[in-house]
């Protein structure tokens, strides 16, 4: 591999990544995770010796490769690459890679073009559930250019809506894995749900802090990710998720009244970072959770009528669809990103 491998360098809604198809990569996973530490430049808090942003938003891994599901075009493998640990988690999805996935595989040739907007159906590996995005493909081409705008990203891009069905329970088996709407843990109320990501919700005030905080503050504040650790740990056993010290989950989030007309605030930790925004199957799950009566989410909450949840975070607002089943449930959810190619070339490991 000394003359590089064919590596797509892409924004996916407010994260960044590498996409790389699989069969570029070594087969075993060890071998697969060495090269893309080298890759990203882990392990380094400044990745320096990498192409990895030296922040868990901009070190992540997609590989794409042909359908193994007939109700699906393309298959998705999402790869946390840590930044200042030598490990590569497959333990979580990601939302927001994902809004490129469908323009990657379109570049990359596994996927046709088939009108105006191409819809692609995505098999997401690590949770084994399908997603629709729809592509803008004026004249044969992805087009990244268009009026769409979200919170944590500067200007206006082409719209890359996303839609899910069935992902309660994505890695924990259920919804509600404690089967309860409340737990509490270390004195502290949690709801411990999964609805496309295991998140562990609590009160912002029940551990010390307004939830208005910024990124930069929450992030200083040895004393709450200490607690938040602490709750985490236990959690992740509770969750069916087993010893988490060395996984990206359950993310911690805050949770308090929204301040700007929104359905809830958030702050979110993923899990030792503060993140910029949330997490896009994060927010599915907070608006989930507001729903459930009792807990620490549904207090804070202002539910929607329209079932469009503004989840407000550091950055602004991430506006999810939830839909509800007759029975109250929810059976399905949306959200819209925006993504870009940002370079397409050949990514060296020497
Ligand atoms: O929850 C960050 C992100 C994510 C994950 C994280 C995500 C999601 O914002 O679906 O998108 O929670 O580690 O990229």
């Amino acid at each position: 591999m000394s003359d590089g491998i064919a590596c797509l360098w892409m924004r996916g809604g407010t994260s960044k990544g590498a996409y790389f198809l699989k069969r570029d990569l070594p087969d075993t996973p060890a071998e697969r995770d060495a090269l893309l530490l080298r890759i990203m430049g882990s392990p380094d808090p400044r990745q320096i010796d990498g192409i990895g942003g030296a922040d868990p938003l901009t070190s992540k891994v997609a590989i794409l490769s042909p359908s193994t599901r007939a109700d699906a075009d393309v298959d998705y493998l999402f790869l946390q690459v840590f930044v200042d640990q030598a490990l590569v988690s497959d333990a979580q999805g990601c939302g927001n890679i994902l809004a490129a996935v469908g323009p990657a595989a379109i570049e990359r040739g596994l996927v046709a073009v088939s009108g105006e907007t191409t819809p692609v159906r995505i098999h997401m590996l690590n949770t084994g559930e399908v997603a629709t995005a729809q592509i803008s493909t004026p004249g044969g081409k992805v087009s990244y250019e268009g009026s769409a705008a979200i919170d944590g990203v500067p200007g206006t891009h082409a719209p890359v809506p996303l839609m899910f069905n069935n992902i309660a329970g994505s890695m924990c088996g259920t919804l509600l894995p404690t089967g309860n709407n409340v737990d509490v843990i270390d004195g502290i109320e949690c709801t411990l749900i999964d609805n496309g990501m295991p998140c562990v919700i609590m009160r912002a005030s029940d551990l010390g802090v307004t939830g208005g905080e910024t990124r930069e503050e929450l992030d200083g504040n040895a004393t709450l990710k200490a607690r938040l650790e602490a709750i985490r740990l236990v959690a992740g056993p509770l969750m069916n998720l087993g010893d988490v010290k060395d996984k990206s989950v359950p993310k911690m989030t805050l949770v308090s009244e929204a301040r700007s007309g929104g359905a809830i605030s958030t702050r979110s930790f993923i899990p030792h970072r503060c993140h910029a925004t949330i997490g896009v199957f994060a927010a599915v799950s907070v608006a989930t959770a507001c729903l459930l009566h009792g807990s620490p989410a549904h207090a804070c909450a202002s539910i929607p009528s329209d079932g469009r949840y503004a989840i407000e975070h550091p950055t602004g607002v991430t506006e999810v669809l939830i839909e509800q089943d007759a029975t109250g449930g929810v059976s399905g959810a949306g959200i819209l990103r925006t993504a870009r190619k940002l370079m397409d070339g050949r990514v060296y490991q020497v």
